[in-house]
């Protein structure tokens, strides 16, 4: 007779202080909580470059998840960087799969754990099956394999970890390479001052709305708990779950090392990367509303993937962060309007911008 496939419930982590220190008396950051697990299936002694936007989302998300876990992971810096001949960084099981193949590779995992809990063979409970593929992995070559195994509902959390470029090949353009963003396959010049002229594809809405059926969230590094509890919801969640998180790169998108959370945040706080959840019991979107409200010089300056913007690209990003801040029901403030004129910009190197020196207040 067959045996009942028992699944895992992953309690939701306490979300005070989410997007700022608001409610802690000690003025405090609160962003990293004492509740967290002590364990990491993603341990040190990997070889990815100093402040990898990827390597702490995987930390987070492994830490979340836990140790009854089975990961995947296609092609790209976060299989490379972390899998020399015979060492890895996982205390969990880990594989390899061809970049193409992310989906597929984890519908057999998911399909081959029920059928052996099903027949006796593995004492169970269901494992937390996890893949996380890259951007051009999730959002261009294994689009295809993703969107199917989110489509046929196989019980898994399919993440695209999205540092926006094809890193591992030496920063080449992807889909998700925001207009403006210096790569090695979209460098500015007189033909092409901005550099990329496309805007990047909305992968995450793409994954929404095209299976329905499915949990659906987005994050950031900017905001750890967020991020856990977006990867214990999907992993809860029965059927298949998707959850893109930015996650800067360093080393391609030319930044101080220790700014990768920094950057994880203004990309919010600018209005260009909107972080919600799809609940598909209702259908309905459900947008988190920053508390800070900043002109996309804010995060732009920042990056010197973007230094060589002219006053018009950077008015053309305001404009779309300004759609973007109406999209998810939130006011655009009169500052923000302003720099929708290029007349009201400089050129990206020349502007004035705030650089953070501590976090511990307030924004
Ligand atoms: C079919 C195929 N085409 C190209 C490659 C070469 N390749 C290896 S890693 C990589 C970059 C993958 O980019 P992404 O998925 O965004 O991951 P990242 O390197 O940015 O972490 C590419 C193109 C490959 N392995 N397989
Ligand atoms: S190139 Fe970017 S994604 Fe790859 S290891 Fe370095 S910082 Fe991480
Ligand atoms: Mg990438």
């Amino acid at each position: 007779m067959a045996k009942e496939v028992i699944r895992q419930y992953l309690p939701l982590l306490e979300e005070e202080g989410r997007g700022a220190a608001a409610g802690d008396d000690t003025g405090r950051d609160r962003h990293y909580l004492p509740e967290l697990p002590d364990e990491d299936p993603y341990q040190a002694g990997h070889r990815t470059c100093a402040g990898c936007g990827p390597a702490i989302e995987y930390r987070w998300v492994l830490k979340a998840a836990g140790q009854d876990t089975v990961v995947a992971g296609p092609t790209g810096c976060m299989y490379v960087a972390n899998s020399t001949y015979l060492c890895t960084p996982y205390t969990v099981p880990w594989a390899h799969t061809p970049i193409a193949s992310g989906g597929s590779f984890t519908a057999g995992v998911a399909a081959g754990y029920e059928a052996l809990i099903r027949k006796g063979r593995h004492p169970g409970p269901y494992p937390n099956i996890i893949v996380m593929a890259g951007d051009g992995s999730a959002a261009d070559i294994g689009l295809g394999s993703i969107s199917g195994a989110l489509y046929r509902n196989h019980d898994a959390l399919f993440i695209c970890y999205d540092n926006e470029c094809y890193a591992n090949t030496g920063i080449q353009v992807s889909p998700t390479t925001p207009y403006a963003g210096m790569t090695t396959f979209t460098p500015f010049g007189k033909a092409i001052p901005e550099g990329k002229s496309l805007p990047p594809k909305n992968l995450a809405k793409m994954m929404a709305e095209g299976h329905p059926h499915c949990y659906v969230a987005t994050t950031t590094v900017g905001y750890p708990v967020d991020l856990m509890n977006k990867t214990r919801k999907g992993l809860n969640h029965r059927g298949a779950a998707f959850m893109h998180c930015f996650t800067p790169c360093q080393k391609g998108w030319v930044y101080q090392t220790s700014m990768t959370v920094e950057i994880g945040r203004r990309v919010v706080e600018a209005g260009l990367f909107p972080v919600w959840e799809y609940d598909p019991a209702d259908r309905t979107y459900h947008y988190f509303h920053p508390p800070v409200q900043r002109p996309v010089t804010d995060y732009l300056a920042m990056q010197g993937r973007f230094g060589h913007m002219l006053p018009e690209h950077i008015a053309s990003i305001q404009v779309q962060a300004n759609r973007n801040w109406q999209d998810i029901g939130m006011d655009v403030p009169a500052e923000l309007r302003e720099g929708e004129d290029p007349a009201k910009h400089l050129r990206l190197r020349d502007e004035t911008y705030s650089m953070p020196l501590n976090r511990g207040v307030g924004a």
